[in-house]
């Protein structure tokens, strides 16, 4: 039957094109994330610089650089340093303890900012 033929031919059509869009990088890594606070890591630089959190709640950073990798440290309060954050990479820490915290990037000392949780 030529209609049956049609609507498989779309739904075949729709499907390959969906699959040709989720191949699509880094959207790809970021499906699935749970929701948190987001900083951006772009242009040697933690965006927002300084995020307000609640208690227990999360940060998500983000690499949103083409090239360039990254790490989110917070050296003072003694925290390890993250893995390198590749281009489309991410990393989350839940903040259990109120305060002010300031964290660096491990390559690039100069790069600084901030979360305080309330
Ligand atoms: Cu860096």
């Amino acid at each position: 039957m030529p209609v049956k033929l049609l609507v498989t031919f779309l739904l075949v059509f729709t499907f390959f094109n969906m699959k040709m869009l989720k191949a699509k990088e880094p959207e790809d890594k970021l499906k699935n994330l749970s929701p948190a606070v987001e900083v951006s890591i772009v242009k040697y630089k933690f965006i927002p610089p300084v995020v307000e959190v609640k208690l227990n709640q999360k940060v998500r950073w983000l690499n949103r650089e083409k090239r360039q990798y990254h790490s989110v440290w917070f050296e003072k309060s003694g925290g390890k340093e993250s893995d390198y954050l590749f281009p489309g990479d991410s990393y989350e820490k839940t903040f259990i303890e109120k305060g002010e915290f300031e964290y660096r990037c491990g390559p690039h000392p100069e790069m600084v900012a901030r979360v305080i949780v309330r």
